[in-house]
């Protein structure tokens, strides 16, 4: 692998505060807000992919990272109304809604019984009647089916109303959800931190405060999680820093992130349909800065389900280095937003090809990121016979 160099952006023409930033990059040094802030008003797209993919080659050449995972998704019944959401049904709804029996569930995980998956995504609307305690339980369960699984499982909303609900702190409710086999935390519902925005589009769920204190407990707890963006509604550059911004605090203090994951917010069917969606250069914008702007975490990755497959081999350019949505990803949250894929499921040779049609090289992960199996000479032909 041929490293990338800066050399061409310092001797650019570009402004001094631009080429400041590409030397902090080359030092490893930290970027200030304002700083962030100035990428997202003034760095063109050539200029914040050069960096971002200077930062991810240096950390991990021409790898690219993938998971073999499946999705759950209990219910769509929410008692919350965030304005974005085009999934969830209020209890009253129940004709559009869904709500799986636990049966239904350990069947979903049973129909994966001897195939190489590493991790199940256990995520889905905030129904009033299932609680912690049912949670916990049905995770034991589903250990018991798949005991080498990981269980990446609940949002801090989740996790907020099921702690409230079952009058457990914050410790005390992880703590038995580990206890019974509960592994790590997706990275959803985060949103967008600043007060006003959230106020906004999604008023009546956990605070921003809230997040922060889920994450920073179950960090403490040796469970570790990712973090996501919602961008390209109604925030603002500022907002998409200080978001940003919190994170990289909290990540200092705990360092239990993994990953850091922006989603595009998409506007099929919800209640900020008339917001029109951004384009793909701020998509690819966006990766870069995350990379940029988000030193102490690991991890970049591109939720190909929603951003769709040409998107998603153009961002391992600006900073991606991991891309989900693999196997039977049966996600609907992003299908029924009007996601470009409305069928979200990409075999592994068929990521393992999108990745290397880009000359990347493909690596399967587990969910903490060590190597499962490297597919850059893999052959899928051996595979085949090998399994018949
Ligand atoms: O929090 C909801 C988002 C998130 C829309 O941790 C929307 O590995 C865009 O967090 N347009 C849930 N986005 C999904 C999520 C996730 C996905 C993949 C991997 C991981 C991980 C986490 O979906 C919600 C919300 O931000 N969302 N509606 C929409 N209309
Ligand atoms: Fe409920 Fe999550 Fe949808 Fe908000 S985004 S309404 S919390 S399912």
């Amino acid at each position: 692998m041929k490293a990338s160099s800066l050399n061409h952006i310092l001797n650019s023409s570009i402004s001094p505060a631009l080429k400041k930033i590409a030397q902090k990059v080359i030092d490893e040094e930290r970027i200030t807000f304002d700083e962030g802030v100035l990428l997202y008003k003034q760095g063109e797209l050539g200029y914040l992919g050069a960096l971002a993919n200077y930062i991810k080659e240096k950390r991990y050449g021409d790898k690219v990272f993938f998971n073999r995972n499946f999705h759950v998704e209990p219910t769509n019944i929410c008692v919350f109304d965030c304005k974005f959401c085009s999934y969830s049904r209020l209890l009253k709804e129940k004709s559009e809604g869904w709500e799986l029996s636990e049966d239904e569930i350990l069947e979903i995980v049973r129909n994966y019984e001897g195939k190489p998956i590493t991790e199940v995504h256990i995520v889905g609307g905030v129904h009033p009647k299932m609680g912690l305690h049912y949670f916990a339980s049905l995770i034991k369960k589903v250990k018991e089916i798949r005991p080498d699984i990981h269980v990446k499982a609940f949002t801090a909303v989740e996790l907020e109303y099921m702690c409230r609900k079952a009058k457990l702190s914050y410790k005390e409710g992880l703590q038995i959800l580990k206890d019974h086999g509960q592994d790590s935390l997706p990275g959803g519902g985060a949103e967008i931190f600043d007060e006003k925005i959230r106020a906004e589009i999604c008023n009546d769920k956990c605070t921003s405060e809230e997040w922060l204190e889920m994450h920073r407990t179950a960090h403490g707890l040796g469970m570790p999680s990712n973090a996501t963006m919602l961008y390209g509604h109604v925030e603002s550059f500022e907002n998409r820093v200080d978001h940003m911004e919190r994170l990289r605090i909290l990540q200092d203090e705990t360092g239990g992130f993994n990953t850091f994951i922006p989603l595009k917010y998409r506007n099929g069917n919800n209640q900020m349909s008339h917001i029109s969606e951004v384009n793909t250069i701020e998509d690819l914008r966006n990766y870069a800065i995350g990379r940029i702007y988000l030193d102490n975490f690991g991890h970049l990755k591109a939720y190909w389900p929603m951003i769709g497959r040409e998107t998603a081999k153009m961002s391992l350019a600006f900073g991606v280095d991991d891309i989900d949505g693999t196997i039977d990803d049966s996600t609907k949250i992003y299908s029924m937003a009007g996601a470009e894929d409305q069928n979200p499921a990409l075999s592994t040779e068929e990521l393992v090809g999108l990745i290397k049609e880009v000359g990347r090289h493909p690596i399967e992960r587990d969910t903490i990121y060590n190597t499962v199996t490297d597919y850059m000479d893999y052959d899928f032909a051996l595979d085949k016979e090998a399994v018949s």
